[in-house]
């Protein structure tokens, strides 16, 4: 293989890995689109940046370093013609060599300790300051359940969040709890990533300085739809979140057009694992209802919130998102259309 051949294999793979670093969309469609470390707008995620790019110049200085004075001496020192054949000088130690390279790396590597201790203490150890926003983060195969406990508002895989103004700080404090196995909660422009993990109660916090949508995943391996667990933060204005905040703690919309699909609902399986406040409704091991058209995918992105999808899901789950803990109920299509029309009046 010569050089412009593996030039050529090689290439492509490589501009696809930077895009993906840099966050450039891999498709135009926002549920795929990755998310980059490189570009944090929140103070956890600044502080891990700073730490990183130190941790990058650092080693990449000792790694131009190393290889440059290799490449000084194989081109320096490389075989002349008119070597004579005998041996160069022999050197058997120096103290003064061996002691620059045994307090250099020391003072390198206790630098990278106390910058990195100095990061973990910075963010580990953040006050909660009184404007702040508690939300409890619950992983579950393979969705997220997320509750506002002070606020009374409880949502799946979309989290709501003001943004944080500097002179009244408002960032959200988040506790991450697992119903079932391991997860991990991943927001690359907003924080570092912490695990759920079942029968345990981690912290984590954001604090956004920008509006808008911000991806992330479940980044442990959780199971067979681990991939299509993915989460989504939207950052509003103040005045925008305490809107969301008020149509959220609005009760479930009870439409007497829709009552024959509510009847379905309220009569089949649907209600031990789902909630609709003000309703017979009140499980818990899937997606509260309440409010479900209210956010902008179904199943934690695997699709698109719209009717069609939904009544794909509802029809056979196991279609949509292979695997999912939801069953086929077999209702008569009737009933599955008006079941659909029930929910989407849910907004
Ligand atoms: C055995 C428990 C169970 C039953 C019964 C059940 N579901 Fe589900 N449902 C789930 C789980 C778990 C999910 C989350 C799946 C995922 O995202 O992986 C879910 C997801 C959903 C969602 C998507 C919510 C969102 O925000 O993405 C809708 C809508 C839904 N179910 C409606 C229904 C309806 C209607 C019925 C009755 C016909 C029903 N479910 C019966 C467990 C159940
Ligand atoms: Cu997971």
């Amino acid at each position: 293989m010569d050089a412009g051949h593996v030039m050529r294999r090689f290439a492509p793979a490589a501009t696809a890995w930077l895009a993906l670093a840099a966050g450039v969309a891999a498709a135009g469609d926002d549920t795929t689109r990755t998310s980059s470390i490189f570009a944090p707008i929140s103070t956890p995620a600044d502080a891990s940046y700073t730490a990183a790019m130190l941790v990058l110049l650092i080693t990449a200085g000792i790694a131009i370093a190393v290889n440059g004075l290799l490449a000084y001496a194989i081109v320096a020192f490389r075989e002349q013609p008119d070597d004579d054949g005998s041996e160069p000088a022999q050197v058997y130690g120096s103290e003064q060599i061996e002691l620059a390279w045994t307090v250099i790396p020391i003072l390198v590597v206790v630098v990278l300790c106390l910058v990195t201790a100095r990061t973990v203490y910075d963010v580990q150890g953040a006050q909660k300051p009184p404007g702040a926003i508690d939300v409890t983060v619950v992983g579950h195969q393979w969705w997220w359940e997320i509750r506002y406990p002070a606020l009374g508002i409880v949502t799946a895989n979309e989290l709501h969040v003001p943004v944080s103004d500097p002179a009244a700080r408002s960032p959200t404090f988040m506790e991450l709890e697992s119903a079932d196995v391991a997860h991990s909660f991943w927001l690359p422009r907003l924080a570092g990533k912490t695990d759920l993990i079942p029968n345990r109660r981690n912290h984590m916090w954001i604090e956004p300085r920008e509006p808008g949508l911000y991806l992330g995943q479940c980044a442990e391996y959780c199971g067979t739809q681990h991939a299509h667990m993915l989460l989504r933060v939207y950052v509003h204005p103040r005045a925008e979140f305490d809107r969301w905040v008020a149509a959220q703690r609005e009760a479930a919309v009870a439409d007497p057009a829709v009552a024959a699909g509510r009847h379905v609902f309220e009569t089949t399986a649907c209600i031990n694992c789902h909630t609709v406040r003000g309703t017979v409704a009140t499980g818990r091991f899937g997606p509260d209802l309440t409010h479900m058209m209210s956010r902008d995918t179904l199943v934690a992105g695997a699709a698109r919130m719209d009717p069609d999808a939904l009544h794909a899901w509802i029809a056979d789950p196991d279609h949509v998102k292979p695997g999912a803990l939801m069953p086929a109920m077999n209702l008569d299509p009737t009933q599955l259309d008006q079941l659909v029309s029930y929910l989407v009046t849910l907004r």
